[in-house]
């Protein structure tokens, strides 16, 4: 192989605003075979813990970085060399691009290489190219261009791996896995190598991953457990099958939290339980939701409006919206009305300085808006959302929805929030108390709006109401001002042809 073969350079992506953010973790080694999307190592700020994929195919040569080492945009992680029968030309500005899987490669891995399944997986979508490179080559694997798996959107203790089974990570990297299935595998603490395919050529499938994790959950956990467990009593387990391996050392382990609400009862001495794990956003989440629960002084405000006009307006705009190719839901209007209410109230946009003695007050506005996806719940922020009109708030909240649910939010759509709406309107409610999602200071919540009974001018109109959950941190914000947002709010909503001003 080597006259033709060509060193590729595989770089830390652009990481919006963090700097020297901390390698936790160094997933390759030189002499691994890796294929596009391969994890190289695991990136931890406070905001965020993420794997770098590959964005080269080939056989590692070296690794320019260490665990508990900092890295920031554009630093060399690893230079990989690749096939030159089967690489592509460098790009000319700096970046590389995607080798073609290299048959060699695949034949020196000791398992099904990742490489030989390569190009059966779908091809990573990856955010526009770098200017000066060619438009129209998708095969472009700038430095900067790689989609980064945020394991976090909301931020991560430092000690949170700690409560997952360590995966073996170069038998994870050889294991005969599509990119999903791997993606899957990771986000439920599985180890791959321990998991017997049953797809093409004994290929792993995600039905093989939840057929393990529901097969290590039927048996018992391993009494052993981490320091501290002693005083944390067990999770639940169901009693063995007779006859059932034990398997638990591989289950993904449960977090050894103890609780805060006293000691554990354990349901399973009343009657059979199953363990299920959280996802991994919910793992990572849940301490960061607590955190927020218990340390900002919540009150929620409730309110409605009526938005009978709103949908009406709403439908005679359908057309219009669809020319401009966008959806109008509820939800854009109810940004705009939000835009506007901070406007006028800007305390709602501001943070507690960390010396709890002032207030920063934002100059700017980026809206953030709770996502359900199926790895759990996102926020994605709209930038600027005081210069978008009406379409453009509904053309980016369609727009960064999409990319929620399909895993590509890359972390800098998440950062900068100012206030967050999180509307389950389109589900179900008639009301919510939402956790705030610091440093915001208030969170707006929506449920589903009904067609009720109105009294007005001494007879009852049927009219529909929009149900509204503000909650705000009562160190920042005081009741009467939380009234008077929600009221102006309510108000903005039912005469709504004033949201359709054209914004400047
Ligand atoms: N009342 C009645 N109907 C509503 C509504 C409301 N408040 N809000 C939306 N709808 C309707 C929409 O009009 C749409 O119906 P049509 O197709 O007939 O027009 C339908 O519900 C579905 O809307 P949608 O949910 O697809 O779109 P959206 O713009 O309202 O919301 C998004 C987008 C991303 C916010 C939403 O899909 C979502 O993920 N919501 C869940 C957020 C969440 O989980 N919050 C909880 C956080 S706290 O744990």
């Amino acid at each position: 192989m080597s006259a033709a073969a060509q060193t590729l350079e595989v770089r830390v992506p652009d990481m919006g605003n963090f700097k020297d953010v901390a390698v936790i973790d160094v997933l390759v080694k030189p002499g691994d075979s890796i294929a596009i999307d391969t994890p190289l190592v695991t990136l931890e700020s406070d905001k965020a813990t993420m794997d770098v994929p590959s964005t080269a195919v080939g056989v590692v040569e070296k690794v320019h970085t260490s665990k508990g080492g900092k890295v920031n945009t554009g630093d060399l992680i690893a230079t990989v060399r690749a096939d030159g029968a089967q690489r592509a030309a460098p790009s000319g500005d700096g970046s590389e691009r995607k080798a073609a899987p290299p048959a060699a490669a695949a034949a020196q891995a000791p398992a099904p290489a990742p490489a030989a399944a390569a190009p059966q997986a779908p091809a990573r979508a990856l955010p526009p190219a770098p200017q000066g490179a060619p438009a129209a080559d998708t095969s472009t694997a700038s430095p900067r261009g790689a989609v980064l798996t945020p394991r976090s959107l909301l931020g991560v203790p430092t000690s949170y791996r700690s409560d997952l089974a360590p995966i073996d990570e170069p038998g994870f990297t050889r294991a005969h896995a599509s990119p999903s299935v791997r993606r899957f595998a990771r986000e439920l603490g599985v180890n791959l190598t321990q998991v017997t395919g049953h797809g093409f050529k004994d290929r792993v499938t995600h039905d093989d991953v939840k057929a393990f994790v529901k097969g290590t959950l039927a048996t018992p956990a391993t009494p052993a457990a981490p320091a501290g467990a002693a005083r944390a009593p067990s999770t639940a387990v169901p009693a063995a099958p007779a006859g059932a391996q034990a398997s638990a050392a591989r289950a993904p382990a449960p977090a050894p939290s103890p609780s805060p609400a006293g000691p554990f009862v354990d349901p399973a001495q009343f009657g059979p339980t199953a363990l299920e794990p959280l996802s991994r956003i919910q793992r990572i989440s849940g301490p960061r939701l607590q955190a927020s629960w218990t340390t900002i002084p919540h009150v929620t405000q409730f309110d409605e409006a009526d938005i009978t006009e709103l949908e009406q307006l709403r439908a005679s705009l359908k057309d219009r919206a669809q020319a401009a190719g966008v959806k109008l839901t509820p939800l854009a209007f109810i940004m705009r009305a939000c835009v506007k209410a901070l406007q006028q109230f800007p305390r709602f946009n501001s943070a507690l300085a960390p010396d709890g003695a002032n207030l920063i007050v934002r100059k700017y506005l980026h809206l953030g808006f709770a996502a359900d996806t199926p790895n759990g719940l996102v926020v994605p922020v709209v930038r600027d959302a005081d210069r978008k009109d009406i379409y453009e708030l509904a053309r980016h909240l369609a727009q960064l929805s999409e990319k929620a649910r399909t895993g590509k939010l890359p972390p800098t759509d998440m950062q900068g929030g100012c206030f967050t709406i999180s509307s389950l309107g389109g589900i179900g409610g008639t009301a919510f108390t939402p956790i705030i999602n610091p440093p915001e200071v208030a969170i707006l919540g929506v449920s589903r709006a009904s067609m009720r009974p109105i009294y007005r001018d001494l007879t009852f109109v049927p009219r529909l109401m929009l149900p509204l959950s503000l909650s705000y941190d009562h160190r920042v914000i005081d009741g009467a001002m939380a009234a008077r947002f929600t009221t102006w709010l309510a108000h903005a909503l039912a005469e709504p042809r004033g949201l359709l001003e054209a914004v400047p």
